[in-house]
């Protein structure tokens, strides 16, 4: 495959040639070195879920039962919560640890953080019910803390706490009437596990519900969880202007880059690194300099303007600059490999979360209790790398797009409040239905080594915005849009059609930015979501209408990790039409696969999945869906 088909980023292109040119093997070889992967596989058909497997199922013929008699459609769909169970886990493992720092700030035992989004906190405390009167903000978090532990400890057969708190009462009672309202986060993921247990469940519509409670989970007790606690801990993101790609390492400075996903470690090291610059000069640097690489790049960078250097696919490629000397990682979506790779060109690989070690890293432990010393040890590190830093090796793709992110649902409302203070939401409720916006789509989700990186993230968002339907990004869809520089007002001229640019046009001159708004509007890390996830809504309750209603859907072109899956699940579940660039692994059940997509979901519960691999036609159909949503409102 040529370097061109492997990435559309020029920088990483670069770096591709580079590791080619010294043998070094990255994600792209380790694929081929893979093919042709597994048909029973890639179909779904393979359970090892007893020792009397693995079994596998024969798409053409027989065996078509495994050795317990279960048909492909059970395996396929067992498969398949599994998989949803694992992405909520993760989501919800991640909202579940800022929920305890949140606790420990509160109470005064993480003494290293403070409180800095006491908007947020009032209005989260607001939202739940809480009289906010007269507490200080520490008490206030306690009570909010304790409200948001019922989502792990109730033992009643009730909402779970998160969701039965946010949810909007038609979409409680859509899944009540389906049996999918989930009721304690942590008993549903356990329940997943024991209903795909050999000699459980084997009736595949009924593992597919089970399913779609998993992505509720997800979106409550993991999405909306995690970035409320984040935006109380740290703040709600306002706009910033930054940099993305592998252009932001800089030769002269100490290279630390944060990787992973929980912002409670790397708002430290962003920190520490700012507090060590005198000593980073003492050891012959210009300073210090903080890149971020996948969500918890995304997280620093919506609160605190910190660059983003690449993101999922790309991280093995900026270890290959020889430049980063040190990459510290916290969970998820963090390649093993790295170890290896920095091996060769230089820089620590510094792990951190007892669940996530690599061979080869150095493990410093972080707890929220000494936060600012094991950070303060990190950096340190970083400085000690940097003097071993052969400078000769260095080579810095000179690739960098600025960009505009930090649009946290607050900070749209924020700036639209510039054009209609008393009444913000109606310019943009009344540039969808003149037609000047034809409606939303969240771009969200992954990079996937199998499609060239970027490519379906910047071909369906340039035909998305000409076609005058605002876009929305998080996770590495955002860090791709950026690098092809769609999250700067400039591309708002260059690609957006008229009516979207008018009213970008307005609002960003009513906010004070000079001209308009970028054409895709940067919300965050996939936790983040949730984001998305508030602002539909706000906008159906605006409206009178679900949101399973409005002219909106959402797309991940790219995905790979079972989050994506389970996030996608969850906008499915929240009634959105949600494209996969990529099929999951249930095409060997043709029921699975069906019910998925099918007319029967979306009658019942207002969402389904389209699966397209084709930038063109995927967006063709997504415009296709809206303007049905369209017409069905009456605009
Ligand atoms: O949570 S988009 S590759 S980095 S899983 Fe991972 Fe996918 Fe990137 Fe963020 Ni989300
Ligand atoms: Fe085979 Fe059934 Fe065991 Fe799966 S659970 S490995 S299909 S015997």
């Amino acid at each position: 495959m040529s370097i061109e088909n492997k990435t559309i980023d020029r920088a990483a292109q670069e770096m591709l040639r580079r590791t080619q040119a010294d043998g070094v093997e990255v994600v792209w070889d380790r694929l081929e070195a893979q093919e042709p992967q597994c048909g029973f596989g890639t179909l779904g058909l393979c359970c090892r879920n007893c020792l009397q497997g693995p079994c596998r199922i024969n798409p053409f013929g027989k065996p078509d039962r495994g050795v317990c008699g279960a048909d492909a459609h059970t395996i396929v769909a067992r498969n398949l919560l599994r998989s949803l169970a694992g992405g909520a886990a993760a989501h919800v493992d991640h909202a579940y640890d800022v929920l305890e720092a949140l606790k420990k700030i509160a109470e005064g035992s993480a003494a290293d953080y403070e409180l800095k989004g006491e908007e947020k906190l009032k209005a989260v405390a607001a939202k739940i019910g809480l009289d906010t009167a007269n507490k200080d903000k520490n008490t206030l978090a306690q009570e909010v803390a304790a409200r948001a532990y019922e989502t792990f400890t109730s033992h009643s057969s009730e909402p779970m706490a998160w969701l039965k708190y946010w949810a909007p009462a038609e979409r409680i009672e859509t899944w009540t009437k389906l049996g999918v309202v989930p009721r304690n986060a942590d008993r549903e993921i356990r329940e997943a596990m024991h209903q795909t247990t050999m000699g459980m469940d084997a009736d595949p519509v009924n593992l597919l519900l089970a399913g779609i409670k998993q992505g509720i989970v997800d979106g409550f007790a993991g999405l909306k969880l995690a970035t409320d606690m984040q935006d109380i801990i740290f703040g709600t993101p306002q706009p910033v202007t930054t940099q993305t790609n592998l252009g932001v390492l800089k030769k002269e400075y100490i290279n630390v880059v944060v990787h992973g996903h929980v912002p409670l470690l790397s708002e430290k090291i962003v920190q520490w690194c700012r507090e060590l610059e005198e000593d980073a000069k003492e050891a012959g640097a210009a300073g210090i300099n903080v890149a971020g690489i996948c969500c918890t790049g995304n997280e620093v960078l919506m609160r605190q303007g910190i660059p983003s250097a690449t993101n999922f696919l790309g991280q093995e490629l900026a270890l290959a600059t020889g430049a980063v000397d040190l990459m510290v990682v916290d969970v998820q979506c963090i390649m093993p490999s790295l170890t290896n790779i920095a091996q060769c060109y230089h820089g620590e690989i510094v792990t951190t979360m007892p669940i996530t070690k690599i061979p080869g890293a150095d493990h410093v432990p972080f707890s929220f209790e000494e936060a600012d010393q094991q950070a303060e040890k990190i950096v340190r590190k970083a400085i000690a790398s940097f003097k071993r830093r052969d400078m000769a090796r260095v080579k810095i793709p000179d690739e960098k797009a600025d960009i505009i992110a930090g649009f946290s649902t607050e900070a749209i409302v924020g700036a639209l409040s510039k054009v209609d203070e008393s009444d913000p939401l109606k310019p943009l409720v009344d540039a969808i239905k003149s037609g000047a916006i034809l409606g939303a789509v969240g771009t969200v989700g992954c990079n996937n080594v199998k499609i060239t990186q970027d490519l379906m993230h910047v071909e369906m968002v340039k035909k998305l915005v000409a076609n005058d339907v605002l876009v929305v990004a998080t996770g590495c869809s955002a860090h791709a849009l950026g690098k092809a520089g769609l999250l700067h007002p400039n591309a708002t001229n260059e690609f957006a059609g008229e009516g979207l640019k008018a009213v970008l046009t307005v609002v960003g001159e009513a906010a004070g930015l000079g001209g308009p708004l970028p054409p895709v509007l940067h919300m965050g890390s996939c936790v983040d979501n949730s984001r998305i996830g508030d602002l539909l809504m706000a906008l159906a309750d605006y409206l009178g209408v679900n949101v399973k209603d409005l002219p909106v859907a959402a797309s991940a072109p790219e995905p790979q990790h079972e989050k994506a899956l389970s996030i996608g699940t969850w906008a499915v579940a929240m009634g959105i039409f949600t494209h996969l660039g990529l099929p999951p692994q249930v095409l060997g059940s043709d029921v699975v696969a069906g019910t998925l997509t099918g007319d029967k979901l979306e009658s019942l519960i207002g969402g389904k999945f389209y699966v397209e691999t084709d930038a063109k036609a995927a967006v063709e159909g997504i415009i296709e869906h809206i303007k049905a949503k369209r017409q069905a409102l009456g605009i």
